[in-house]
């Protein structure tokens, strides 16, 4: 099987922590490096919980810090609601010994993706921000792009405003620059992510496998539906981030439909709504695969069988 390569660029996290845990170990993706972003948490914090998921999970995977604040906005936004005062409450880790990259994140996509064959998938899971600073800094780096997946966005419900996920929510502009690059996109919303919820059945079939993957997804999960619980009610938090990995591990777990995606970076009361044309008002032509329906069965077959991969 020839791997697809990938950058994860993301921002642990809870469930960023999962996608770097089903990415690494997949006999289907090579995960070439992890590019880091503020988001969840500060990004002195998100870098920490990457390298620490890294250490804990015994991964050789370089680590690069990316950018701390929005393209343009003033203020960082972070969802301490649902992911705690670390950004990665729960787990307890050993004292880390594993050490950030010297190379800025940044440059990191951008030298990346140059000396490669056109055979790179960037993957995101954070506020676009590093990837939309290297399109801008670098827009050679475009046609190297082979493909983009992003957990972003809605064309239905929000979760930071009505109109708006948060990933799009942190840096709308970033996420401008990236769906009007024109490279092939794949946008994982909260409209799949919403369904794979990861309720008490899933967390007992989960801790089956009594190895470190599965204690770290046992200790992640349990926070982490606790604060969705309180915040959203529900019994089981949605597993948003991993569905990029498994999209990329079997495509076949998602239904997607061509639109014109714009991002709306004008207005106060909806800014960071991803106005996905899903009945083609405009006709304009499709920018991004969106995400439709999700294959709930496969998908947690898929995060098993990760887990499983740490035997
Ligand atoms: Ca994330």
């Amino acid at each position: 099987m020839i791997k697809r390569k990938i950058i994860l660029d993301c921002d642990p996290g809870h469930d960023d922590a999962i996608a770097i845990m089903l990415a690494a170990k997949s006999q289907a993706i090579d995960l070439l490096g992890i590019t880091v972003v503020a988001g969840n948490q500060t990004l002195d914090k998100t870098v920490v919980n990457a390298l620490n998921v890294c250490q804990y999970l015994n991964l050789d995977i370089p680590v690069y810090r990316g950018c701390e604040n929005p393209m343009i906005r003033d203020k960082q936004i972070v969802a301490d609601d649902i992911h705690g005062d670390s950004g990665l409450d729960g787990p307890k880790f050993e004292p880390l010994n594993r050490e950030v990259e010297k190379q800025h994140g940044v440059l990191y996509i951008i030298d990346t993706l140059l000396k490669s064959e056109g055979d790179i998938t960037v993957v995101t899971t954070g506020p676009m921000t590093n990837l939309a600073m290297a399109i801008r800094l670098c827009p050679e780096i475009l046609p190297k792009i082979q493909e983009i997946v992003l957990m972003g966005g809605c064309y239905q419900l929000g979760n930071m405003t009505p109109a708006a996920e948060f990933n799009v929510l942190a840096d709308g502009d970033a996420a401008h620059v990236v769906f009007t690059c024109g490279r092939k996109i794949t946008m994982v919303g909260l409209d799949v992510t919403r369904k794979v919820l990861c309720l008490p059945s899933v967390m007992e079939r989960m801790a089956k496998t009594q190895n470190k993957a599965s204690k770290l997804f046992i200790d992640l999960m349990t926070f982490f539906n606790k604060s969705q619980n309180e915040v959203f009610g529900w019994a089981g938090g949605p597993l948003h981030d991993p569905v990029t990995i498994a999209y990329l591990i079997d495509p076949s777990v998602l239904t997607t439909k061509e639109m014109f995606t714009q991002i709306d970076i004008r207005s106060e009361q909806s800014y960071g709504r991803t106005n996905c044309d899903y009945f083609n008002y405009f006709k304009k032509k499709p920018n991004s695969n969106v995400s439709i329906d999700i294959d709930v069965e496969k998908f947690w077959d898929i995060i098993e069988e990760g887990i499983k991969a740490y035997n």
